[in-house]
């Protein structure tokens, strides 16, 4: 497999998190981060969860991507409340940055759909939530896994999502179709071009965007979740990469056959749901990032580990472009 897990335990686990105000005093798991890097250092939103399954997201620091200072404070999203009804969730932050400010997209559950919400930051602690943006989707069940670039790209904002069927009250469904879409605003949300769907009796029969898209010499890399639905009781999540072209990024170039990460590990296989890795976070070592990265260039994946904890595990761009080849 490319990557490489950072170790034989996860990154960060409940007991790493800093003294919580209630409810969250005592934490059930800690997973799905987004991630960045920015001003020389990286920041991490990690997904918490309560006891009584309350979602809080809180901000984590550090100078090498491996040692974290989390903030006991759980970030607030300035203007939530002007979303209509009652918002259970808001989880699953995908972290980029654009035009020099963090962005955030995050998944936002509603009584009968998951809605995707979007918030801005200049220095990752004061959050503007800026409004509901699925765009498309909310025929069905809304939309989910909205992951922006980190450029615009033939003079319009481009992210990818995947809207979800609807499965019912309180459940925002899964879905099986990555989208690419554009925008002028970052608000207002058009679907430009199917990028891939869900193979079936493969490891991705369902599927989602992953972290932010990475412009390299061959075109973006994206890093995405597929779901095995196949295996009777357990589906098991894992993560696979795929490149589009640069410059028409609804032009897929090429799509791995096999995973690049699947569940292994004790703590990845066992949890609040098993079999899952879950990559939400990436960010590049060795990069500056202000043209496409290299072949030598590291990635860093921070990944939600069975919905419990975060593993973080490292392959190189050349790497990933060769699986995307596979
Ligand atoms: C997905 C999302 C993720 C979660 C994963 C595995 O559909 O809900 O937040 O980590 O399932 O449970």
């Amino acid at each position: 497999m490319p990557f490489r897990r950072a170790g034989s335990a996860p990154l960060i686990t409940r007991e790493d998190l800093p003294d919580l105000a209630p409810p969250f005093d005592d934490p059930s798991s800690v997973f799905n981060p987004g991630a960045l890097r920015v001003d020389g250092h990286f920041e991490l939103m990690l997904r918490v969860q309560s006891r009584g399954r309350e979602t809080c997201l809180l901000r984590a620091v550090s100078g090498d991507g491996r040692e974290f200072a989390i903030d006991p404070e759980p970030i607030r999203f300035d203007g939530l409340e002007s979303v209509p009804g009652h918002v259970f969730h808001v989880y699953d932050p995908r972290l980029t940055l654009l035009e020099g400010k963090r962005h955030c997209v995050v998944a936002i559950d509603l009584d009968d759909r998951c809605e995707l919400g979007l918030a801005v930051s200049d220095d990752g602690r004061a959050w503007r939530f800026l409004g509901l943006v699925s765009g498309h989707g909310n025929d069905e069940g809304g939309n989910r896994n909205g992951v922006l670039f980190p450029r615009k790209v033939g003079g319009r904002y481009l992210r990818l999502d995947r809207p979800n069927r609807r499965a019912g009250d309180g459940f925002a469904g899964g879905g099986d179709a990555m989208l690419l879409s554009e925008s002028d605003d970052l608000l207002a949300w058009r679907p430009v071009a199917e990028i891939a769907t869900g193979r079936p009796h493969h490891w991705d029969e369902r599927l989602g965007a992953g972290p932010p898209p990475v412009l390299t010499e061959e075109g973006w890399l994206v890093v995405y979740h597929g779901v095995a639905t196949h295996f009777g009781s357990a589906s098991i999540y894992q993560a696979g990469v795929l490149l589009l072209d640069a410059e028409n990024p609804d032009r897929v170039i090429a799509r791995g056959r096999n995973n690049v990460l699947e569940p292994r590990e004790a703590w990845e296989l066992m949890g609040q749901v098993p079999n899952v890795v879950f990559p939400s976070g990436m960010v590049l070592k060795g990069h500056d990032g202000s043209g496409p990265a290299p072949p030598t260039a590291r990635c860093l994946l921070y990944y939600g580990a069975a919905d419990t904890s975060i593993g973080l595990a490292e392959a190189t761009v050349g790497e990933l472009l060769d699986d995307c080849r596979i």
